[in-house]
């Protein structure tokens, strides 16, 4: 498939071409912890096994996005559309400086020089997919070894599953070494009520376990009524008013597989204000707590 046609191709909507500027200043030294980098695909192909193909959204126009929208420093997270081809993520890593943190996609074969080589660009992390979607499934074991090599470079693990997934999983979970940051608070169903027991049952793992954390990100992907997504709104305050040190917030620019509505970044940055209530908890999601697991 030639480049032209991988982009053609794309089979989701493109980024907001001009989000507006947030009314909410951020903090000083703000960080956007989740977002991605696609392509461009003449310089870095998308993976053959892939599900999506995404538009190109390479690292300048993140850069563009992120002095946009009054953010400091980013985490670039591995998306599955580039699959264990770090190499676009790394290369923004790199550009930024100490501007930006990698989470990356292994396999088992990696070896210790090639995590060395991830930590200098600035990895921090190894993300694990569930979202059956997305990836076809890694055998347990795999995972295990690859959290077992990551723990000499005192990396944390990011883990994308959805809510019906969470009972099977949670025992493994458990075993997992070190932080483990659940991705958009494990997708709820938010249509169930932010009292229905899947959802009871992701605030217990986390009250049971103090090296879970989670991004309280995404209202775009789990809002059932559409914007300005205030039926994911209690969810978030669940989340943020308990655990106000283990969260963590980004944008998840440029929005992989949206299909029929695109959010605008600046709009998501104003919905900051409505999840995290207090000047307190709104520098420890923001800041502090990226900076401790990015940054230390
Ligand atoms: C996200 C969400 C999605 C995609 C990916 O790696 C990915 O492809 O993360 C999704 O489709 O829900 O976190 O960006």
């Amino acid at each position: 498939m030639s480049d032209d046609v991988q982009v053609m191709d794309a089979d989701w909507l493109a980024f907001h071409p001009n989000p507006k500027k947030p009314e909410f200043v951020l903090p000083e030294g703000a960080v956007d912890a989740h977002c991605h980098v696609f392509g461009p695909s003449p310089e870095f192909p998308y993976a053959p096994e892939r599900k999506y193909t995404p538009c190109n959204a390479g690292k300048d126009k993140l850069f563009e996005l992120r002095d946009h929208l009054g953010f400091s420093r980013n985490v670039i997270v591995q998306a599955t559309c580039h699959g264990k081809d770090n190499r676009a993520m790394m290369d923004a890593c790199r550009a930024a400086g100490d501007l930006a943190r990698g989470v990356a996609s292994v396999g088992a074969e990696i070896t210790r020089e090639e995590l060395a080589e991830m930590h200098a660009a600035g990895v921090r992390g190894v993300r694990f997919n569930f979202v059956k979607r997305l990836v076809d499934a890694t055998p347990r074991e795999v995972f295990i070894e690859i959290a077992e090599k990551i723990q000499a470079f005192g990396w944390s693990i990011v883990v994308y599953f959805e809510a019906a997934d969470l009972e099977e999983l949670k025992p493994f979970l458990k075993q997992l070494p070190g932080i483990i940051v659940v991705d958009h608070m494990g997708r709820p169903d938010v249509s169930k009520g932010v009292d229905h027991p899947d959802f009871s049952h992701f605030i217990k793992l986390m009250e049971e376990n103090e090296n879970i954390w989670t991004k309280v990100t995404c209202p775009e992907r789990l809002t059932v009524a559409g914007e300005p997504y205030d039926d994911v709104i209690p969810f978030y305050r669940a989340i943020v008013d308990r655990f106000e040190d283990r969260v963590l917030w980004g944008t998840d620019w440029p929005h992989p597989n949206m299909k029929s509505h695109m959010p605008d970044d600046g709009a998501l940055v104003d919905y900051i204000l409505k999840i995290a209530r207090t000047p307190e908890q709104r520098q420890k999601l923001l800041v502090d707590n990226p900076m401790r697991l990015y940054w230390a």
